[in-house]
Order: C-alpha cells, then sequence, then structure tokens
C-alpha cells in the first residue's frame, strides 16, 4: 500500500510520499516537484495541473484556478466577491448558497461546483502518483489551513472522494510541517520544552503556528492566520501600479480587457520574483492591448513602499498565535519560515523586527507540508513502521450547541470543545429530553472565524425514541480526526425506576432542559448493572453540504470526463498512427521496399497515402477513433502485400548468411 501526502495549495500542488529510505516528493510529467492548481476545459478535452496552466491565457473564462478560495464558501461573502471579481471565469450563486462555476465546455454551456474542480485536482494527482509509483495510491493524508470551517473541510473529503482517494486524516498545514520539523530534530533538550513559530506565507493565505516539542512528542499550543494575505495580494499591488502607469502612459485600461489583465498579472508576479534576488527590475510585455507594447520598470525599494501596508498586516497573526500560546517571547527557541510566499526579503526583514530575531528556513518552503502529510500517513498506515512520536493539534475555534429555536445550550466551559482544545476527542453530553429533539454545532466566537464564514455548522436530529419516566440521553460527540464534529452515538438511559415519587420531578426537569446546564465529561461514568441503555438514531444535516446523492453523481460526472479525455488522447494517438504510417511508407517505398512492387501499386500506393494526407490535413483533421482507424486499415490493405514480400527476401537473407557463418 502506498502512503501519501498532498499539499493542496491555492496556486501549486505537492505530493510527498514515504519510501523505505524517507520522504520523497514525486515529479509530474514536467519533472517538477509543484504542479499548478490549475484545470482548464478546452474544445474537447480538460488539461489538469501543469498543462491547465499552460493554457491559462489562451482560454481564460474556462480556465479554473484558486479554487481553494471558493470552496465551502459562501457566494455572498464579501471576501469571496473580492475574489471572485479577481478570477476570469464566470459565477453565480449556487443553490446550496455556495460558488457555481460557468464555462463552455464539449460546444455547451457547463456548470460546476468548486469541490468538483478540486476533485478534478485530487484525481490529476492520484494518476500522478500512481505513474509515479507504479501502485494504486488511494490512503493519504491531505494538508489543510488551520482556518478551514466544518463545511471546507467536508468539501475537502468529498472532493477526495470524488476523485477515488481515501483521505486517512486532513491535517493543518503547519501541524504537518511541525511533525516533520520534529521527528527528525535530535538536538532538543532533554529537559525542557522546546517552542517553535512556525509562519507560512502562501499565495492567499498566512499562518501561524506555535508548537512545543519534547522528546518523542510534539504539541500544537495555537494557530492564528490571515486568510486573506499572501504572495498574490503582493502581485496585486504590482498590478495596480502598472495598471495606471500603463493607463497614463499609453492610454490603455487593461481592467477592461480579460486577457490583457491576465498577462500583466503573471508578468507581475514573475516582477515580484525577479525583485527578490534583484534590487530593480523591467517588465515588458508585447502587444498588451490595443496592439501597443508596454514597458515598464521598478526598484525593490519602490515595491516596498507599496507593500508597506500587507508587511504591516503579517504582525497581527504572529501576535495573536504567540498570545493564545502563552509564552513569552524569550520561551520561544526560533521562528521557522516556510512558503513560497515568504521569499520576498521585505517579509523576512518584517519577522525579524517583529521577534526581535532573524527567521531560519531549515525546512523546504515549499515542500514541507506534503512531507509532513506523507509522514503522517506512514504513521497512520498499518503497513508502514515510523518511529514512535506523539502529535496532539489544537482546535482554533470554540464549538456550542444551540437548540433549533436558537437556544444556546448551556455548557460547562461555556463550550463543547473550547478554542485551542485538543483533538482528535470525545465529549459525553447528558441531556433530559422526552422524544426526538434537535442540536446545532456552531461556532460560539465570530470573532475568531474568517471574515464573513457562517457560524452554523451541522444540524442533528436525535430520534425518534420515547423515554420511561426517569430517564437521560447521553449524545457523544466526536470532533474527529479531520477537526470535524459528528455525533458518534447518542442513547437512552433509563435508570431503575425505583421511587414512583421521583417521576413528575422528572417530567418537570425534562420540560425545561433547555435552560439547565447540561454535564458533559469524557468517561462514560454510568454504572451498567443499574440502567438500561438504548441507541438513539441521529441524522445530520450539513449547512450548505454535498449530500450524498450528489456525491454520488459528482463521482458518476467526473467518471465521464475522464473518460472523454481518455478518449480524445485516444484518438490523437490513433490519428498520428495513421500520420507516421503515411510518411513511413512513403519512404519505404523510396528506399528499403521500391524493388518488391511493381510501377503500377507503387502509384496506386502513392496515390492513396496524398489522398490520406490531404483528408488529414482537411475533413481528416478532426476525426472519430473508428475513421483513422478504417482509413489506416485501408492503406495496409495495399501495402501488406509488398511489405510481406520484402520480410521474405529479408528472412532468406538472414537465413543465407546464418548458414554461410
Ligand atoms: P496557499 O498556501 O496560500 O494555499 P500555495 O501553497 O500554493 O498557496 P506557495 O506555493 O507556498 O503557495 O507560494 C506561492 C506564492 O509564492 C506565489 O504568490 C508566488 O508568486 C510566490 N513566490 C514564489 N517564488 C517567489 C520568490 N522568489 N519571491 C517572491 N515570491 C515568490
Ligand atoms: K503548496
Ligand atoms: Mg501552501
Amino acid at each position: 500500500m502506498s502512503v501519501v501526502g498532498f499539499d493542496i495549495g491555492n496556486e501549486n500542488c505537492v505530493i510527498a510520499a514515504a519510501k523505505n529510505r524517507g520522504i520523497d516528493v514525486l515529479l509530474n510529467d514536467e519533472s517538477n516537484r509543484e504542479t499548478p492548481a490549475v484545470v482548464s476545459f478546452g474544445e474537447k478535452q480538460r488539461f489538469l495541473g501543469s498543462a491547465g496552466a499552460a493554457s491559462a491565457t489562451m482560454n481564460p473564462r474556462s480556465t479554473i484556478s484558486q479554487v481553494k478560495r471558493l470552496i465551502g464558501s459562501e457566494y455572498k461573502n464579501p471576501l469571496v466577491q473580492d475574489d471572485l471579481k479577481l478570477l476570469p471565469f464566470e459565477t453565480s450563486e449556487a443553490s446550496d448558497g455556495g460558488v457555481l462555476i460557468h464555462l463552455q465546455y464539449l460546444n455547451e454551456k457547463q456548470t460546476y461546483k468548486p469541490v468538483q474542480i478540486l476533485g478534478m485536482l485530487f484525481a490529476h494527482l492520484k494518476q500522478m502518483a500512481e505513474k509515479n509509483l507504479e501502485t494504486p495510491v488511494s490512503s493519504c493524508v491531505i494538508g489543510i489551513p488551520s482556518y478551514f470551517t466544518d463545511l471546507q473541510r467536508r468539501a475537502y473529503l468529498d472532493a477526495a472522494h470524488i476523485a477515488g482517494l481515501k483521505p486517512l486524516r486532513l491535517m493543518h498545514d503547519c501541524t504537518a510541517i511541525a511533525l516533520g520539523y520534529g521527528i527528525y530534530k535530535t538536538d532538543f533538550s532533554d529537559s525542557r520544552t522546546t517552542n517553535v513559530v512556525f509562519v507560512d506565507i502562501g499565495h492567499c493565505d498566512t499562518q501561524v503556528t506555535v508548537a512545543a516539542f519534547e522528546q518523542g512528542h510534539m504539541k500544537v499550543l495555537s494557530h492564528a492566520f490571515d486568510n486573506h494575505l499572501g504572495g498574490r495580494d503582493f502581485d496585486e499591488v504590482l498590478f495596480k501600479y502598472f495598471a495606471e502607469k500603463f493607463k497614463q502612459q499609453y492610454n490603455i485600461d487593461v481592467y477592461s480587457n480579460t486577457r490583457a489583465s491576465i498577462r500583466l498579472r503573471t508578468a507581475c508576479e514573475k516582477l515580484k520574483k525577479v525583485l527578490s534576488a534583484n534590487a530593480e527590475a523591467p517588465l515588458n510585455i508585447e502587444c498588451l492591448m490595443d496592439e501597443k507594447d508596454v514597458k515598464g520598470f521598478i526598484k525593490r525599494e519602490d515595491f516596498e513602499n507599496l507593500c508597506s501596508e500587507l508587511l504591516e498586516r503579517i504582525s497581527s497573526p504572529c501576535y495573536k498565535a504567540v498570545n493564545d500560546a502563552r509564552i513569552s517571547a524569550d520561551k520561544i527557541y526560533a521562528i521557522e519560515l516556510v512558503g513560497s510566499g515568504s521569499r520576498i526579503p521585505a517579509i523576512m526583514r518584517k519577522l525579524t523586527s517583529l521577534f526581535g530575531r532573524e527567521p531560519r528556513r531549515t525546512l523546504n518552503a515549499s515542500e514541507c507540508v506534503a512531507r509532513g502529510c506523507a509522514l503522517q500517513c506512514a504513521m497512520l498506515s498499518p503497513t508502514f513502521r515510523v518511529r514512535d512520536y506523539e502529535v496532539q493539534d489544537s482546535f482554533p475555534f470554540a464549538i456550542g450547541l444551540q437548540s433549533d429555536e436558537g437556544k444556546t445550550i448551556a455548557l460547562p466551559n461555556g463550550a463543547l470543545f473550547s478554542k485551542g482544545h485538543p483533538f482528535p476527542s470525545f465529549k459525553m453530553l447528558s441531556l433530559h429530553r422526552h422524544n426526538t429533539f434537535y442540536l446545532e454545532a456552531i461556532y460560539t466566537n465570530q470573532n475568531d472565524l474568517p471574515l464573513g464564514v457562517s457560524s452554523k455548522l451541522t444540524h442533528f436530529t436525535i430520534g425518534p425514541f420515547s423515554s420511561g419516566e426517569k430517564s437521560k440521553v447521553k449524545v457523544r460527540f466526536h470532533l474527529n480526526l479531520h477537526g470535524i464534529v459528528t455525533i458518534e452515538s447518542a442513547s437512552l438511559i433509563e435508570d431503575h425506576p425505583h421511587s414512583p415519587s421521583e417521576h413528575t420531578g422528572a417530567e418537570n426537569h425534562m420540560s425545561n432542559g433547555d435552560s439547565t446546564p447540561a454535564t458533559t465529561h469524557t468517561g462514560d461514568e454510568m454504572r451498567k448493572n443499574k440502567v438500561r441503555r438504548h441507541d438513539i438514531p441521529v441524522c445530520e444535516y450539513v449547512f450548505g453540504g454535498t449530500t450524498r446523492d450528489e456525491l454520488i453523481e459528482a463521482q458518476e460526472t467526473e467518471r465521464m470526463l475522464a473518460n472523454q479525455d481518455i478518449y480524445v488522447e485516444q484518438t490523437k494517438e490513433k490519428k498520428n498512427t495513421l500520420e507516421s504510417f503515411v510518411y513511413d511508407t512513403r519512404e519505404k517505398l523510396l528506399s528499403t521496399h521500391r524493388s518488391f512492387a511493381t510501377e503500377e501499386e507503387r502509384e496506386g500506393i502513392s496515390r492513396n497515402l496524398q489522398e490520406t494526407e490531404d483528408w488529414l490535413y482537411e475533413d481528416g483533421d478532426d476525426e472519430s477513433q473508428q475513421a483513422y482507424i478504417q482509413r489506416l486499415e485501408d492503406l495496409r490493405k495495399l501495402v501488406d502485400p509488398i511489405e510481406n514480400r520484402y520480410k521474405e527476401e529479408d528472412a532468406r537473407i538472414q537465413a543465407t548468411t546464418t548458414l554461410s557463418n
């Protein structure tokens, strides 16, 4: 069984696999270690990953990127609306409140949900991994941002399922990084805890995590983030700057032209990278729009001034993470900087002044998430032996409960799982209810959540059941390995009916159960001999989630799309085979095979070859597989007799030479 870790970034995806000797990053068809997170819908087939990125400017309106921003998000969320403004494809609000992507494919208008697009990417990465490892791939661990909501986590799992993957865990990016950091590091002090701050600046987000390391053990102390601060925001600063410059200088408005915008944005990203290594850099684009070539130039210093506000914003998740970790600055052993967005030198300087010392770069900035995920996958896989190492993650949001009328259920500590709670974790809740009831899991602190995110997670229907007089319901909640809240079980606990006098009291108790503080306890402390317990069915409805039927349909759609891609590829191959046959035969008739055909035969074949060639360039340019196969067969019938004569003669010569030797 293969053991794989995926890092699905907003811009780049990385796959790592555990091998006997350690963790390897897998190469894609272009021999790159990173694969663009892009799906492009061509005329007849999809282009995924690198091929998708290559067709982005050719086919901007049907090229889908940055799907990580859109998945599990509400269309109406103002931040999502901001993101959509930068993306060239058409969208609308889906019936579930999410984003619906509109595009042109196979000569018709089609719509896809972000979860389907991510499913396509997963399928592509899975295929890549299988080709590399020469084994089927299904078990995997997938990196996710710590700020992902329940809905986004579920959407990632759904996307993986659409692709036929089986995620053993969704792992917070920085937790994966910390695992990879801690498991190999041997120079930690034995007696003391070593606290490390991880700062990951990617394409769209910044994540900061504080982790405490001890021998054989790693514990996450806090997660903080700015989910709208990454490399692309720096690109945007350059984009705005040059868009304005070119308006004045060349009288062109790139905002009014999709293709020009994409080209300028791409050029700005390149420029930004050049500025990471050079004090100044030029920007030249030929024929950007209105047949005008544009030329620009910027100094690193000016770029940094334009970015001062963005650079300032990096401080806030750093402060928050260190604060929430409840450690003082002198207790920080090191700051580790990762993520390719962090390669801007000014970011390093900013962090240096913030922490009073220079961050380190001991980890591979672009591969550490995937590597950590592959390690975790190896640890979770029964077929792999990894040294004992304990990972304890912490959950970044407080989760509470309310009744379906919106009334908060009073809980000890005010939450079912408080902010920073270690997970995976179980919590038992005792309630007094006498028939079917409803609970809703909610995020209790809107301030901790990313902007515009709904606080509602899941609606649970617990029942039906009919209770005895003095009974209570115990609900066992699970904050699982993925950071998703579910109910593991619900049961009716009936106490031995000893004293009838207590019954009325118990009924009163049940009827105003909402105002009575519920009790939670992690262990099951009931005495089995005195009570009877019945399982109660639980039904869950995820707000905005994908239903089972929708998932099955999405899997079916993915299969059809994949078959279409395969069919188109095979057709291309058949066409190529026919084309090569025409050229090879023509060549042979002039050389090796010439003397084995009569002039009449040669003329007949030549005529047919020419006809086929003409057809290939005209009517046959875009034909069915069958048409190419048929043409090839027809030609073969003419050529085979000559080929056979040639082979016979060749065999005769071979035999003679062997004999004479
Ligand atoms: P995210 O983690 O936000 O989902 P991601 O993992 O795909 O996204 P990364 O691959 O870590 O993101 O980083 C991509 C960003 O890094 C891009 O904005 C890219 O322009 C930027 N980048 C890459 N190399 C450099 C460089 N040399 N200098 C500055 N920025 C760079
Ligand atoms: K990445
Ligand atoms: Mg990343």
